[in-house]
């Protein structure tokens, strides 16, 4: 999978690339990050890249120019007919909010474009004439849409077929499960005076699962009982969450 991310700050993205999931992920051929300086697609002397807004008011707006000559100069290195579903997505608090249903979505992609948006805005034709997608990563206003560029590259890549160690880990998580994840416990037994549960210990693989599942289902009712209307659960699995509402 390819990302080409449109910046004005590419060495924001090297920390990010060069360490965990993501180097290894691309060292292994697995996914391939182009960053791409908004500047360098400007051509007067001063590399300008924003300009006051029309109208007045406070703060500078990005250029339509250098990100539509970005953008035009990477649709013509493919097929047209690749070109046209090339997914065009700009990073803004006002795109539409980033979850790990939409990761999957855009893990089925072979090709994205990223374009971080900065300063207090940018022109609204890029918005209206050449990106295909807006997204935002949460209720928050950042900076610039780096971070937020970082966060879906790293949430997208861990999807990738080979990424992750086993296939399985994917399974269970949160999010995929629709539930919020079981405590983990690791060695020793007994820390200080804090025992690790004994059905974990028990060896009875059926029971351990049953544990952690009533578990997900307990720490998702207590910390994020929307999600639950979302969740897949079996009828007993409903019974018991009636059963744990009553006790509150
Ligand atoms: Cl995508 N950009 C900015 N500037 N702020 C954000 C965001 C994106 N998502 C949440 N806050």
């Amino acid at each position: 999978m390819q990302f080409d991310i449109l910046t004005l700050f590419p060495d924001m993205f090297q920390g990010a690339l060069s360490t965990g999931l993501l180097q290894r992920a691309v060292s292994h051929g697995l996914v391939v990050v182009n960053l791409h300086n908004i500047r360098d697609y400007t051509h007067d002397r001063h590399h300008t890249v924003d300009d006051y807004p029309y109208g007045g008011g406070a703060g500078m707006v990005l250029k339509p120019e250098p990100i539509f000559e970005a953008v035009e100069s990477l649709q013509s290195d493919i097929p047209s007919e690749q070109a046209a579903m090339l997914p065009i997505i700009l990073l803004t608090p006002q795109g539409r909010l980033f979850s790990q249903q939409i990761a999957e979505e855009l893990s089925r992609h072979a090709q994205l474009v990223l374009i971080c948006g900065r300063y207090e805005g940018i022109d609204e034709r890029v918005r209206e004439h050449l990106v295909t997608d807006e997204i935002s990563i949460g209720d928050y206003v950042l900076g610039g849409g780096e971070l937020a560029a970082m966060v879906i590259v790293d949430a997208v890549v861990r999807l990738l077929p080979g990424v992750l160690g086993s296939e399985e880990s994917l399974l269970d998580e949160s999010h995929a499960t629709g539930l919020l994840e079981y405590p983990q416990y690791t060695r020793p037994p007994v820390y200080r005076d804090w025992p690790v549960p004994e059905v974990l210990l028990s060896g009875d693989h059926g029971q351990i699962a049953k544990w952690r599942r009533e578990q997900a289902i307990m720490r998702t009712l207590q910390r994020r009982p929307e999600m639950l209307d979302r969740a897949q659960l079996d009828n007993k699995e409903e019974r018991l969450i009636e059963r744990l509402k009553q006790l509150r």
